[in-house]
């Protein structure tokens, strides 16, 4: 497949998206093999199934590297309460929150929490999302956790998206355990962590450090066994208060440390070191009505790699928009719209260690977004606009 005719915004780290005119990009199979100005491109390349895009921009495909998107039931009651005036916490420590949530995902079967998952992953993909990253961490026993997990493999064989699930038995303690937090990482979330490893259900592992979840000591066991495992850690860290979980993370290497509006100018240059993306989720800080803003000056200036996701959630980030996502990170955090767009296709990559996609670039998966627009920073621009014209996910328009 030829692709003809595009404004190419190829991120693949040259200055200014990376952006080439009248470009071209051949596609075989589920990879691109040729991407450059139309003018370079070579005569045996021609000739092929082509597509004229007359002009159009084209992206890496998006991907959404912070997701819970599979989980049962609603928060909308709890919607209704912050309005009231309850904060997140207090929601939380009332037996709200995201406990309620595990109640709902306990209750749930396998394919009814594919199928609720499956609404929203649409609204994804028509958006242009290719890669989603999806936790588990509402389940909160064993056999829950593995059943959502499950779920989120299904959602890969049902549409065509790639899914990473993170394990996230470290979310919570379940009302079973409450005030025996270490007894559940020992009795709960460490085995579960073994068996859903054990079922190739891990890609990675994730956590909460936070006072209303973990602490640094709790999470750092869980990692420990991560590592023993060989699976890469990732992390909910800094998010309503600073516990050191960012440079916890940044010791034991982590891929991203996510969230981070308590995060200071130390525990940016600790993930600069460890080469940790930082996760930026402007969703969790609208809905929160949060004050704080992650040091967005720090990462830049210590060169701390900067991914933006949805974190599609019931409770916190009731969003499933990667673009709404880019226009918030951009007005409420002043990240650029080409900091906004790396944050959704190659630093989100990286936070969920994929080489093989998020860039323009010859030998990197065909997972394209076109887009109806001119300039790139359209994409951040609009608020509840999408001009998603075609997406190519594996090379399959
Ligand atoms: N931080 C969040 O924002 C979500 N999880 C987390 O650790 C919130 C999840 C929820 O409220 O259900
Ligand atoms: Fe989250």
């Amino acid at each position: 497949m030829l692709l003809l005719n595009a404004t190419m915004a190829t991120m693949d780290g040259s200055p200014a998206y990376g952006l080439v005119e009248q470009g071209a990009i051949v596609v075989h199979g589920d990879r691109i093999v040729w991407a450059g100005a139309f003018g370079d491109l070579p005569a045996e390349m021609k000739g092929q199934e082509t597509i004229d895009l007359g002009g159009r921009l084209v992206t890496p495909a998006l991907i959404d590297c912070h997701t819970h998107v599979v989980h049962g039931g609603n928060r909308a009651r709890e919607f209704e309460m912050r309005l009231e005036g309850a904060t997140y916490e207090e929601v939380a420590r009332a037996g709200g929150g995201i406990v309620s949530t595990v109640a709902a995902t306990r209750a749930a079967t396998q394919d009814e929490l594919v199928a609720g998952a499956l609404i929203r992953v649409d609204a994804m993909i028509a958006e242009g999302v290719s890669t989603i990253e999806i936790k588990s961490g509402y389940g909160l026993d064993i056999e829950n956790e593995l059943k959502m997990l499950r779920a989120a493999k299904v959602v890969a064989e049902r549409r065509p998206v790639r899914v990473r699930t993170s394990y996230l038995g470290a979310h919570a303690v379940p009302p079973e355990y409450k005030g025996r937090a270490d007894a559940y990482i020992d009795e709960v979330c460490i085995p579960g962590l073994e068996a859903a490893h054990a079922e190739g259900l891990v890609d990675a592992v994730d956590g909460f450090c936070e006072g209303i979840a973990f602490s640094p000591d709790q999470i750092a066991r869980v990692f420990d066994k991560a590592k023993a495992l060989g699976i890469p850690v990732k992390l909910h860290a800094e998010q309503l208060s600073n516990l050191g979980g960012a440079r916890l993370a940044a010791g034991y290497g982590a891929l991203s440390a996510d969230h981070l509006e308590y995060a200071n100018a130390a525990d940016a240059q600790a993930m600069a070191k460890a080469g940790t993306v930082a996760v930026i989720l402007p969703g969790a800080f609208y809905t929160l009505r949060e004050t704080a803003a992650p040091p967005i000056g720090a990462f830049r200036e210590h060169g701390v790699p900067m991914a933006v996701a949805t974190d599609c959630n019931p409770g916190s980030s009731p969003m499933s928009s990667l673009l709404l996502s880019m226009n918030m990170a951009c007005t409420l955090f002043r990240m650029t719209p080409e900091e906004a767009l790396a944050g959704v296709t190659s630093n989100a990559a990286r936070a969920l260690g994929l080489a093989d996609a998020g860039q323009i670039r010859p030998g990197l998966r065909a997972d394209l977004a076109i887009w109806d627009v001119e300039h790139p920073a359209e994409l951040a621009y609009r608020i509840g606009f999408n001009p998603l014209w075609k997406r190519i996910h594996g090379g399959v328009l």
